[in-house]
Order: C-alpha cells, then structure tokens, then sequence
C-alpha cells in the first residue's frame, strides 16, 4: 500500500493525537502532521526519546490539537495533506490571532528536491525544512535548534514587557510614573474631545509630608507613601489614570468626569485618606491630603494640552493649601464647593434654558439668568473681534452684576424668618 492511500485513515492509527510516551509527559511536545503513518512513525522514533510526540493525520487535525493543547513548541508537517494541505495549515498558523500559535515554529517535511513546494511553503511562514528521508540525528538537531531558537525568542519578549513596564511605574509606590502619565493622560484628553466627552485631572498632595519624614523617619515617610497609594488606587476608576508624579504628589486624569464628578471623586479621596489609619513602628501616624480639580468641560476656553489642564489643577491645590490643607479647591474664585456643586446641579444648560423660555417656562430660569448670560459673553466678544465692537460687552456684565445682587437680596430676603412671621401675620 503506498503512502497517500493510508490517508485520512484513523482505523490506521486509532488514536492519532496519541502523546508518546505517556509517562514523559513532561517534555517538551512537538506536534507532528502527515496523513502517512509511515511518515509518522518515523518522525516519531526519530524524536520519541527526548521529546512528546502528539501526532495528527491531516491539517485540519492538527489545527484543533494546536488550538487544545497549549504546551506544544513546535510543529512538524507535510505539506499534501487532505482536509487542509500544509500550505494553508501554515497560513492559518501565521494568521492567527493567539500569539503563542503564531510565532511557533513550523518544519516542513518535503521531498529532497521540492524546491517549488519549499519556497511556496517559506512563502506561507515555514522555518524549515526536513526530507523525508532526513536521518533521525538530523531530524532532532533541527528540531532542537528551532526549539531554543523560539524559547530565547519568548524570553527576550518577556524581559522587553518587563523593562517597558518598569520604566513606566515607579519603583516605589508601583504606580504610572510622571512620563507616562502624561503620555497616558494624552491619549485619554485627545479621545475624551474627539468624542465630546468630559475630562478633568486632579492634583494630589500630602499634608506637611516633610513633618512625617522628620518626625518618623524616611522610612515611615515612604511607608505612607506606599499606604496612600493603595487608598488613591482602591478609589479610582479601572479607566482613571492615576500617577505619581513627584515626592509626594499625585494626578488623577479622570476621562467622561465633569467638574461635579470630579469634586465628588476628589472629596471621596480626602476623606478616605483622613479617615485612614496609618501605623508605623507601633506608632499612629495622621495623614491627610490636599487637592486642586480642574475640568475641560468649565476651564478648556485655551486649554490644549494635558500640562496645561494640570497647571490649573495645581493652582488650586495651592489655593488649597493656603486655606488650611486638608480639602479641596475647585475655582479660581473662591467659590465654596456647596456653591459650585449648587450651580453646576441647578443652572440648565443654555439650550435647555431657550427651550424652557420657548414653552413659557420661564420661572425657572430667572434665578440663573446672570449665570447663562454669563455663559453667552464669549458669543459677544467674539461678535467684537470680528468687525467694529458692535455689543457693549461692558454694560452686560454690568448688567450681569446687578441681576446676581438683586438675585442674592430676593434670596436673603426669603430666607429671613422675621419676614415669614410677618407674612404669616
Ligand atoms: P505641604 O503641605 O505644603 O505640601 O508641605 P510638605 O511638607 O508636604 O511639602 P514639601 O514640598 O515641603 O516637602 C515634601 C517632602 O517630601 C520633602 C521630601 O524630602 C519628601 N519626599 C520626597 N520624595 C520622598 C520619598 O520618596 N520618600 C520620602 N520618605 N520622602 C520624600
Ligand atoms: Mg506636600
Ligand atoms: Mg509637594
């Protein structure tokens, strides 16, 4: 019987994906693929004794074994095959999407003069080439090169994700280092704007740091560095990018994260890190934290970059610290955060406002009238720009003051108990 007509017959072999031996299980496999059994037989004694043999009789045979079996290093295989000849097997190797399958390596077993079928076979992704007449010393030495060939190949992959991952974290606290933040925090900012989404940053700082170091040591000092980290991370969003950036400062960039969102993120994180206990040596240590928030979404009339949104973020957690530490600041204009979260809650968007004048719902907007004509000044301003100054900016934000004073007295005067007495009366 010649080999072809054996083809495709598993009566031959009863169990083709039979591992040989089985009590070697633990050496590296080789995949062997050729519908002859002759064929595979001869491979097989020729690697059997340092090597697992796992045998199957066509390509796409061998494809479900190397999909299954994940501990196999190298593949053997014919190229006329039935089902799926060795070409393609090949192409599909090379094709696939699981990096382990894709870079294993392939020998081709062909005839000693094939030069066609080899170079075709090279064009598809084979490594190398073996005859079918090849000596069994041959066979293993060609099998063993390939082997650790693709093992120091792994390696160095390995050391290179290791290496990129040590020169963005710091070393200290594990977190994204300063460089990579920013290139990070980057890549957020430009998807967060070419979706029209919000963003915002935090900028992070520990209370009089210098004090602890003093008072307990550099090593205390580094313990809570390691400790506050932890708290920041446990609080932040799996799409946050939290960094350290300096000694003891932090930076959150917070995608999709108005400015409420981010008060509310920037409170949760104060009052987890204050409310934490921190033991060094036997010894309580008190930490608190100051932050500085700035949001795209408020601030971004001219702001381009990432650095440029940290800088307003870092202003503010200046303001922070001249106001006591251990809290927050959101604006450049000393608003109270009950105030900004009011305003951000309460004042309707401006084509939320026009559509609420044009179903005569106007009662609801009168007490936010300065803050949406507020927001329009920008329009009027660049009506000035464009020609002759056609609108009076000066008298509308004139105009804009009054009504906030006027707003403030009505209000005043409503929360005034002697007037609800009187108008009890
Ligand atoms: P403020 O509340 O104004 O932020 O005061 P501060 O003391 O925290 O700020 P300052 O910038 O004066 O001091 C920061 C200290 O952080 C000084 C520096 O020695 C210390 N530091 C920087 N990096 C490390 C570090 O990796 N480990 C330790 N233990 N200390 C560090
Ligand atoms: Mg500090
Ligand atoms: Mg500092």
């Amino acid at each position: 019987m010649s080999e072809k007509k054996e083809k495709n017959n598993r009566a031959i072999s009863p169990d083709p994906h039979r591992s040989l031996p089985l009590e070697e299980k633990a050496s590296s496999r080789i995949l062997v693929a050729d519908d002859s059994v002759t064929i595979r037989a001869g491979l097989t004694r020729a690697l059997l004794d340092e090597l697992t043999i796992v045998e199957a009789v066509n390509g796409e045979d061998a494809w479900e074994v190397l999909l299954k079996d994940e501990d196999i290093e190298l593949v053997i295989t014919d190229l006329d095959m039935p089902v799926l000849n060795g070409y393609d097997f090949i192409k599909r190797i090379r094709a696939s999407d699981i990096s382990r399958i894709t870079n294993i390596p392939v020998i081709v077993v062909t005839g000693a003069e094939d030069l066609k079928a080899k170079r075709r076979a090279f064009i598809e992704g084979a490594n190398d080439f073996i005859s079918k007449n090849s000596d069994p010393v041959e066979i293993m030495a060609r099998v063993k090169a390939h082997q650790k060939l693709a093992l120091t190949i792994r390696d160095l992959e390995a050391s290179k994700l290791i290496l990129k991952s040590q020169a963005d974290t710091d070393a200290l606290t594990k977190l994204t280092n300063r460089r990579s933040f920013f290139s990070k925090a980057s890549e957020c900012l430009d998807l967060m704007r070419r979706h029209k989404e919000h963003f915002s940053v935090l900028m992070v700082d520990i209370d009089h740091f210098k004090i602890i170091n003093d008072t307990y040591g550099h090593q205390a000092g580094d313990y809570i560095l390691i400790e506050v980290s932890k708290i920041l991370l446990n609080n932040v969003r799996t799409n946050d990018v939290l960094a350290r950036i300096g000694g003891e400062e932090f930076t959150i960039a917070l995608p999709y994260s108005n400015r409420l969102a981010s008060i509310v993120m920037a409170e949760r994180l104060r009052s987890a890190i204050s409310a934490a206990k921190f033991e060094y040596s036997g010894k309580q240590i008190s930490v608190t934290i100051s932050l500085g928030v700035a949001s795209l979404d408020k601030d971004d009339d001219d702001i381009e970059n990432v650095e440029a949104l940290l800088a307003i973020a870092d202003k503010r957690l200046y303001t922070a610290k001249r106001k006591g530490r251990n809290r927050l600041c959101a604006s450049d204009d000393g608003k109270k955060i009950e105030e900004i979260v009011d305003e951000d809650n309460a004042c309707p968007k401006l084509d939320e406002a026009l559509t609420m004048i044009g179903h005569g719902n106007e009662d609801g907007i009168v007490e936010h009238l300065h803050s949406l004509i507020k927001k329009t000044l920008p329009l009027f301003k660049l009506g000035n720009e464009i020609d002759k100054p056609l609108f009076d900016v000066q008298s509308i934000e004139t105009g804009i003051k009054v009504l906030e004073t006027e707003i403030k007295l009505v209000k005043v005067a409503e929360a005034e108990p002697e007037n609800e007495v009187e108008s009890e009366k």
